[in-house]
């Protein structure tokens, strides 16, 4: 049976009172937001008309959601981090911003205060023992195009089983491995050495992998490495580099695999190219 009141007056006055619109007190921005998500949700269930059954198995999936701490990851997995981050590019080409390095969503598992070092760290313990040992370096440029001396850099990634140190399922991580802040020497630049990350997956059986499993869709990420960019006086970047050897690079759950920030690693097996390149110092 289909029934349509969404347009009634009744209705609609109603959503004014669920959201104190014509009342005094509370906050007018918050008021504004959760009528509008309301009333969105109201004409949702009249157009499509859903159940009661329907709403509920909902509401008892937000609970899980929430118990298990996930409404940040499933919001990349619904798009909405990559949808800002598009809204964002659109501010800025408005603005006639140019990005050398284009944005990427943060996503649920960055934690403040690691430890901080200067132009060079080795951002894992050596526990992982599949590791293959990776060094990246660059050099943090201003909106000008000059190097930035002293940018930090904030660095981190998962390791070969996919887990983030403080998100870690086996405990097994300490505090903060892989996870840096490389504030650039003088001449703007960072390096830093660690282990290749593999692919992050959603927790198996979590409210999250049931829903996208609902739509038919996986809950992988390739291989990538978060990084925030900030400078004194300079906006802060968000962004990742994504792996371009993971066959999973351009088929990302959370949609932030970007042009511009799919990264080659190359394989140095010869001691003298090793030797060059240097694997535990700084530029040199
Ligand atoms: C991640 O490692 C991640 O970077 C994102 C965006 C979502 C879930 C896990
Ligand atoms: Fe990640």
């Amino acid at each position: 049976m289909s029934v349509k009141i969404f347009d009634t007056p009744e209705v609609q006055q109603f959503l004014r009172a669920v959201a104190n619109l014509d009342g005094q007190g509370g906050d007018p921005r918050t008021k504004q937001i959760v009528h509008r998500l309301m009333s969105d949700l109201f004409k949702a269930i009249d157009d499509l008309d859903i159940t009661p059954d329907e709403y509920w198995t909902g509401i008892a999936w937000l609970n899980e959601l929430g118990t298990a701490g996930q409404a940040g990851l499933i919001s990349p997995g619904l798009g909405v981090d990559h949808f800002i981050d598009l809204r964002l590019d659109a501010v800025d080409e408005q603005l006639g911003v140019e990005n050398r390095t284009p944005r990427t969503i943060e996503g649920p598992l960055y934690v403040a205060g690691a430890p901080v070092e200067h132009g060079f760290a080795r951002l894992d313990d050596g526990s992982d023992e599949s590791g293959h040992p990776l060094v990246m370096q660059g050099t943090v440029y201003d909106a000008e195009g000059k190097p930035a001396p002293g940018a930090q850099v904030e660095v981190w990634h998962c390791d070969t089983r996919g887990f983030y140190s403080h998100f870690d399922p086996t405990g097994k991580q300490a505090p903060f491995n892989m996870r840096r802040t490389i504030i650039a020497d003088e001449q703007g630049r960072y390096r830093f050495r660690s282990i290749v990350p593999s692919g992050y997956g959603v927790p198996p059986g979590s409210p999250t992998e049931k829903l996208l499993t609902a739509l038919g869709r996986h809950g992988q990420r390739p291989a990538h490495i978060h990084f925030f960019i900030s400078a004194d006086g300079h906006r802060k970047l968000t962004t990742q580099i994504n792996l371009a050897h993971d066959p999973l690079v351009n088929d990302d759950f959370a949609h932030a695999t970007r042009d511009g920030l799919v990264c080659e690693v190359v394989e140095r097996t010869d001691e003298a190219s090793i030797k060059a390149h240097g694997m535990d110092g700084p530029f040199g």
